[in-house]
């Protein structure tokens, strides 16, 4: 009897709950085209290190090798990859990428296809392989290691029986080796610079040999390796992504870089391939080290807006430290990497908005709660209901507060759902003033921060103002930047 009872009141309560929120509580169904398990994985880096380190490091002023410079030369004196890792670990960078070869052709492990490599250096007698020192200290520091095999190969080039077809296998056959003989590779790296002769049916033999053996490696691929691409370049090196920088594209504007950087920049509203952009930047001038660019290194201020462009639009951001020719990360490198994550840190750990009461004109339910937005719980979010796109979302903070940043979140695994939102804020309710730098936004994804002159207010106001479906957002917030950052 009382069984029953429970069974009829929770039967009651259930049918209260839905025709309170309007409808049973599914969730929102994917929009558009949706990141692959890779994708997701990569974006939950935000950061990624880049390690430029070869031959050009021991040749005065070099970043491009012409692929003649003689293996000898290749002689860190105090190499130490656990040394690079712990500018990871203070930096909160969870991966990192080797240039195994870069454009001239040097390879840093013992490929058994070349001679062209460590075996032929002055370094340990040529019995080393920076790869394997490399990937080790990665497995021991639980970072996720990743491999640059330059597709442009100088060095090869000499050859006077060089041609694309024997190419191909050389290619193929030191990408084995890397994919096969160094445990788990979490990313590898097409770069299109110098590479037009590779077609897509070259790139097609590799994609293989890649996705066999690393079904987990995120492809970073240009030009002709669109096709299989998991991410894409975003238009320069300077670490500024778009505004908007949707992770969509068009798989057919994407393969003509050069009449394209917008649409890389930018990617493509709606369009039909999901291949979010990475953005490849280095802490130097140069990707590879020279000793007279001690003096500029970037900033802590210059890193905090390369993070914002990058990271806070959109992308992942993969910044290149090069080793120096001790075989070091230099002490600043390292310095102002740490001092950024600190400032990171200490202004996204306080968002104002907690403590809000929180309206909205668009509900979906209780699970779907845009309380769900300041909850720091991966696992919710808040949703609106089908068919609804738009969605003012407004927060009474227990006081009036300062703040000069914000950032909000999309449910990514459910696609690009809005196209056009902006914040407002208020000291009475009524009375609401947009926050200028949010008054045009329009791509979300999978972090989306904004910087402004402070403002002082009560209430705050998200505003989703179009989309292609109705709105899931993981997190929204507001927050003062950290002094450290300045
Ligand atoms: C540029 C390539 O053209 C592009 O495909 C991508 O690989 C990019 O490098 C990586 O940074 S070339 C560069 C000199 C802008």
């Amino acid at each position: 009897m009382f069984t029953m009872k429970l069974g009829y009141n929770t039967f009651v309560a259930s049918i209260l709950v839905s025709s309170f929120t309007g409808m049973a509580q599914t969730a929102p169904k994917p929009c558009g085209p949706v990141p692959n398990h890779r994708q997701l994985e990569w974006y939950d880096r935000e950061m990624i290190a880049f390690f430029h380190f070869g031959i050009n490091t021991f040749e005065d002023f070099v970043n491009e090798g012409d692929g003649r410079a003689s293996t000898a030369i290749f002689n860190p004196t105090e190499l130490d990859c656990n040394q690079w890792m712990k500018t990871l670990k203070s930096a909160g960078i969870p991966a990192a990428i080797l240039t195994a070869k870069h454009a001239d052709g040097f390879c840093l492990w013992p490929s058994r296809y070349t001679d062209y490599s460590v075996k032929n250096a002055l370094w340990k007698d040529g019995k080393g392989d920076v790869v394997r020192e490399f990937v080790y200290a990665c497995e021991d520091n639980g970072i996720k290691a990743g491999i640059y095999l330059g597709p442009h190969d100088r060095h090869e080039h000499l050859n006077p029986y060089y041609s694309t077809e024997s190419y191909m296998q050389y290619y193929a056959d030191q990408l084995s080796e890397l994919m096969t003989e160094y445990g788990k590779i979490w990313e590898t790296w097409w770069d299109g610079a110098g590479a037009d002769e590779l077609t897509t049916p070259l790139y097609a033999v590799w994609y293989d040999i890649v996705r066999k053996n690393q079904p987990d490696c995120v492809i970073f691929g240009t030009k002709n390796s669109y096709p299989f691409a998991d991410v894409r370049w975003m238009g320069n090196e300077a670490g500024r992504c778009g505004d908007p920088c949707w992770s969509t594209t068009d798989s057919i504007a994407i393969r003509d870089e050069a009449a394209n950087y917008v649409g890389l920049n930018n990617g493509v509203k709606n369009g039909n391939a999901y291949i979010p952009a990475e953005t490849d930047v280095s802490i130097r001038p140069s990707w590879f080290y020279h000793p007279e660019e001690d003096s500029q290194v970037k900033s802590v201020s210059e890193l905090w807006d390369i993070y914002c462009s990058s990271v806070g639009h959109n992308s992942v951001l993969l910044i290149n430290f090069p080793p120096d020719r001790r075989g070091l990360i230099h002490s600043l490198d390292s310095l102002n990497m740490s001092i950024l994550r600190c400032g990171i840190d200490e202004t996204f750990s306080k968002n104002i908005l907690v403590g809000s009461t929180i309206s909205a004109t668009n509900l979906r339910g209780k699970d779907y709660s845009p309380y769900n937005l300041i909850d720091d719980d991966k696992s919710t979010y808040y949703a609106g209901k089908d068919g609804l796109v738009d969605a003012d979302i407004i927060f009474k903070l227990p006081r009036k507060e300062t703040f000069d940043c914000l950032m909000l979140q999309e449910v990514i695994s459910l696609g690009h759902r809005t196209t056009k939102w902006c914040v407002e804020y208020s000291n009475d309710g009524k009375q609401w003033s947009v926050v200028p730098e949010t008054a045009s936004l329009q791509s979300i994804g999978n972090k989306w921060i904004v910087r402004f002159n402070p403002v002082e207010a009560k209430y705050v106001k998200l505003r989703i103002l179009d989309g292609n479906a109705t709105p899931a957002l993981h997190s929204f917030g507001v927050y003062r930047q950290s002094k450290l950052l300045k």
